[in-house]
């Protein structure tokens, strides 16, 4: 037998049984509800002084009975009806109210939230019979403040007698709607969200990283959702009513990723994506993405990969469906077929492996450095926050192709050059993986190898955006990572490049401040730079013991 869902302390026994026959009911599939079923329930209702609810599919099957308090119901187990990317979820949710009164906000939040074909109130009156019916729809649109259509009727004779046509009808509508919103040159869409206890401002710059982030990963951001709060939520990190709301907005739009600025926990990464059936990823995962992209070759696809499991790993309680999202692809099997221990066992025994390998390309890398410093050849790196233009000077100054483009994380591999200075005396100048703020340990432990090469410079050119109204804040942090990699005592050139973006008065502010600048794209400052390179290395080398 079925169970009845909901507290049933203090029913009858034979409550109970009417409660459990519900399950054997069915409608003709045209019919949003008969009128049999609905006097039923509304007799069972006004009996217990409860409201009792049903889910119906669309072949006209009672799938869930539940009862509630005479407020409302709480509606649970709906994991079983995954609904499509686009689809409704084919049951709509029949239930009482018991005064009568017309949907209530949280009705429709759930019908939005939920994706239910509908959402029926019947009001079951005092000699237990339906009185009013109130229903509700979802409606294609974009209006996040009004994603229902409600309607109200006297009794059910007036509910529409060609249900299931009406259905199939809304869900092509909706479909079309979200293809629609899909359009973009089929890049996948997210919604942003940014939450903060303190500046709103400072939130808005980090959010304006965080789109960029996302278009580097080839998404398109659809929305950018800011709150601020007295504290986080400890589960949802945004409160439950914006979650809410979120969830909302996603369904309308056909959005399915929703992408939170800075590090979630694993069980919020969990909390928020089982509220509804989000895809729902932090910062780092966004970053992780786009290096998962991006690394074609030996030493970056093995750190990239590496940094994937650890981040993977303290995540695995995940549900199957999001654990093999995370690590489908990389020597593993299907979900389900195998238990947690044997996930987290392989994915350990993997970064055993990986690990091994990265040891081992950071000797190789060890012996060319040995081998350059034989020939003698100072090394200069060009280090920097991502996107500040570092492979453009590297192409600029030594006629290389190395590619550079619009995107954080171009580079995720060191290229190096000899480049002439104008002495006439050759070095080596290396182009590197850019930094960004709060990279998480495991994601620059796994660079190591790639950074690593930075220890063994004689000079570090650090560039900057200095379009970039950040740029002050990215000095800051590329310095502190610098200092993690213990390779802030190197001799340092900083240099402000994309000068050609600024105002010749906002120029001369930054030179009357000492800055050095450069254009690597228009070639102003190049010069000037060969020439600090050059008398840079030589005051090193002559403070060299
Ligand atoms: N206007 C202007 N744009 C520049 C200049 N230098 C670089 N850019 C542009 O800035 C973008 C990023 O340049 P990259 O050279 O890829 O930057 P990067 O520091 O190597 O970036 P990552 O490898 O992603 O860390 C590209 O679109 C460049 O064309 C400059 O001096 N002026
Ligand atoms: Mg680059």
């Amino acid at each position: 037998m079925h169970k009845v869902h909901g507290n049933l302390l203090g029913l009858k026994p034979s409550h109970k049984q009417r409660l459990e026959k519900l399950y054997q009911r069915r409608v003709h599939p045209d019919q949003i509800v008969s009128p049999e079923l609905a006097r039923t329930i509304c007799e069972i209702s006004r009996e217990i002084s409860r409201q009792v609810g049903l889910f119906l599919d669309r072949r006209g099957r009672v799938q869930d009975v539940f009862v509630g308090d005479a407020r409302q119901i709480t509606l649970t187990g709906l994991g079983r009806y995954r609904a499509g990317k686009t689809r409704l979820r084919g049951l709509r949710f029949v239930h009482t109210h018991l005064q009568g009164e017309p949907l209530s906000q949280d009705d429709l939040t759930d019908l939005a939230l939920l994706r239910f074909d509908a959402i029926v109130a019947l009001e079951a009156t005092e000699q237990g019979l339906p009185g009013k019916v109130y229903w509700a729809h979802l409606k294609p649109g974009h209006d996040p403040q009004d994603p229902c259509q409600s309607e109200a009727s006297s009794s059910l004779h007036q509910l529409p007698q060609d249900f299931d046509h009406f259905i199939d009808g809304l869900e092509r509508e909706l479909a079309d709607h979200w293809e629609k919103s899909h359009e973009h040159g089929g890049k996948r869409q997210a919604l942003l969200v940014g939450v903060t206890t303190s500046s709103l401002d400072r939130l808005k710059r980090n959010l304006d990283e965080l789109r960029n982030l996302a278009e580097s990963a080839d998404l398109e951001v659809v929305e950018v959702v800011t709150q601020r709060r007295q504290q986080l939520d400890p589960r949802y990190v945004v409160g439950s009513g914006k979650l809410k709301d979120l969830y909302v907005q996603c369904m309308q739009q056909g959005v399915d990723l929703l992408i939170f600025d800075g590090e979630l926990s694993s069980s919020q990464v969990r909390a928020i994506s089982e509220f509804g059936e989000l895809e729902v990823w932090d910062r780092t995962q966004l970053i992780l993405n786009i290096f998962a992209r991006r690394a074609h070759s030996g030493a970056g696809k093995v750190q990239v990969e590496l940094a994937m499991l650890k981040y993977t790993l303290p995540r695995l309680v995940l549900k199957d469906n999001f654990l093999s999202r995370l690590t489908g692809g990389i020597g593993a099997r299907g979900p389900g077929e195998t238990k947690m221990e044997v996930w987290q066992r392989r994915i350990r025994d993997r970064i055993n492996r990986l690990e091994k390998e990265l040891d081992e390309l950071s000797r190789q890398r060890k012996l060319r450095r040995d081998r350059r410093q034989k020939n003698d050849l100072p090394i200069v790196s060009i280090v920097g926050y991502t996107n500040a233009g570092k492979s453009t000077l590297l192409n600029r100054l030594t006629h290389s192709q190395v590619l550079a483009e619009q995107r954080m994380f171009a580079t995720l591999e060191t290229t190096t050059r000899r480049l002439r200075l104008p002495s006439g005396r050759f070095v080596l100048l290396t182009d590197t993986v850019g930094f960004i703020r709060d990279l998480p340990e495991d994601l620059a432990k796994a660079f190591r190898a790639t950074l690593e090469e930075l220890s063994g410079a004689d000079l570090l050119v650090h560039l900057l955006d200095a379009s970039d109204p950040e740029h002050g804040r990215q000095l800051e942090a590329v310095e502190q990572i610098l200092g993690d990699l213990a390779i802030d005592n190197l001799p340092q050139l900083v240099v402000l490049n994309k000068i050609d973006r600024l105002s010749p008065e906002e120029q001369d502010e930054l030179r009357q401040q000492g800055r050095f600048l450069i254009s690597a794209l228009d070639g102003s400052g190049l010069d000037e730079l060969l020439n600090s390179i050059e008398s840079e290395l030589a005051a090193a080398e002559e403070n060299a013991p």
